[in-house]
């Protein structure tokens, strides 16, 4: 387990009709529902399948953008895709956080994202194929994850809504960023015009369907709209990007690969089907990137695993640990390179240890051959020697 479970599924319990009508009462009156308040079971289980879904989202949304970080360019450009890709990966730390509230542990979601039985964000199983599809991405699929969460943050459930409002925070940055890069493109040489535009032509029909399938294919709406999960259906959304979107994007000159779309004298926008077939492909696992994107978060899972264990009281050889508290409480065996603030600490530890960091080698019983570099390195320790 990562982060905090509160409640375990032996609180989940037979949904009774006095409790379920005071719940729905609270949600009437815009009340936010917390982790040990009493929920029915069909709330609970629709509320980590969102969440859980949406932060699987994140962290493989971070992967399309993040293969442009080593050539995207300049330093400036550089250093702000690096940045918004780390905020995705943040972003899906707080959400499984809230998802892990419900119930789920951390390692349940991850397994069944890797092993394929969790959905996540349509629009992440598409290559990035040029530098253009990052500005299209921080841009329209920011801007679309932000008209979700926006509505979605003023929802019923207290830690979700808590998660969205911060991420909503980053994520206007992120469109920000991906606007700019947007209007660098189409304002640019021909060849970036180009670029641009091939970019949006192929973005545009995941684009929509990254809201959902029209409300009549929409199974989940109607119970998520009453418990107040879900804000807007799924059509709602659509239409309000559309209004926000379609006028900034031929502002640039830039245009949409659909004769059909417009706006209604309702304020309803029509458009072509943009090929339902080709996103219930895609989200059932058959997209041109799915099997990719699900095998580095295997890797990813494997790669990492010696590090968790590291940080998890156990005994192990042969440690390299990064970050805050990086090998606590641990009986290691022997050769770690430990880096970080409080690296090092409390641990009883064989030999060759290099610890670089403030409060590097605090309160430890270390064999020999120890380098601590860093503040009050080398604090209380029985240390061997060297
Ligand atoms: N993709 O009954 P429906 C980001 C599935 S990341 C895949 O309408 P619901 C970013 C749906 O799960 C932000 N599957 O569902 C990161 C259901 O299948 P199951 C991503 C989809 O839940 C990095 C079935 O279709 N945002 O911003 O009422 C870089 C029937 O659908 C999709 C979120 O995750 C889809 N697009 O409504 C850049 C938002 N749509 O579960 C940016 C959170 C539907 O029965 N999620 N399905 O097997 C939601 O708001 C809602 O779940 C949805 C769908 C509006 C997406």
């Amino acid at each position: 387990m990562y982060g905090n479970t509160n409640l375990t599924k032996d609180f989940v319990i037979d949904d009774d009709p006095t409790m379920l009508s005071e719940f729905e009462s609270r949600i009437s009156s815009g009340d936010k529902i917390e982790p040990k308040d009493w929920m029915p079971k069909e709330y609970r289980k629709q509320l980590i399948r969102m969440i859980e879904q949406h932060a699987h989202s994140e962290i493989i949304g971070a992967l399309p953008e993040g293969t442009w970080i080593t050539r995207a360019p300049g330093f400036r450009r550089k250093l702000a895709l690096m940045a918004k890709v780390q905020d995705e990966v943040g972003h899906a730390q707080l959400l499984y956080s809230a998802a892990e509230t419900l119930g789920k542990s951390r390692e349940e979601m991850v397994n069944d994202l890797i092993s394929g039985k969790s959905k996540y964000s349509n629009v992440f199983n598409y290559p990035a194929k040029t530098w253009a599809d990052t500005a299209v991405i921080g841009w329209l699929i920011d801007a679309a994850a932000i008209v979700n969460q926006l509505a979605n943050a003023k929802g019923s459930y207290g830690p979700y809504c808590r998660a969205l409002e911060r991420i909503c925070y980053e994520e206007s940055f992120h469109l920000k960023q991906g606007h700019d890069n947007t209007v660098y493109l189409a304002t640019g040489t021909p060849q970036q015009r180009e670029m641009v535009q091939e970019a949006l032509n192929r973005w545009w029909r995941p684009v929509i369907h990254f809201f959902g399938p029209p409300d009549s294919q929409s199974v989940h709406s109607e119970k998520l709209i009453k418990w107040k999960i879900k804000m807007m259906t799924n059509d709602e959304m659509r239409n309000q990007f559309f209004n926000m979107y379609v006028p900034k994007i031929h502002e640039l000159g830039l245009t949409l690969p659909d004769p059909d779309l417009k706006k209604n004298n309702d304020g309803t926008w029509s458009y072509s089907d943009p090929d339902w077939d080709e996103f219930w492909a895609v989200v059932k696992g058959n997209g041109p990137c799915n099997k990719e994107r699900i095998a580095v978060r295997r890797m990813a899972e494997e790669r990492g695993r010696w590090v968790r264990e590291a940080l998890q009281n156990n005994t192990t050889d042969n440690n390299s640990a990064f970050g805050f508290y990086a090998l606590n409480s641990n009986i290691s065996g022997a050769r770690n390179n430990t880096v970080g603030v409080n690296a090092l600490t409390l641990n009883t530890i064989g030999s060759n240890n290099n610890a670089f960091g403030y409060y590097a080698l605090r309160n430890n019983t270390i064999g020999y051959e120890n380098i601590a570099i860093g503040n009050s390195s080398l604090r209380n320790n029985t240390t061997g020697k060297y």
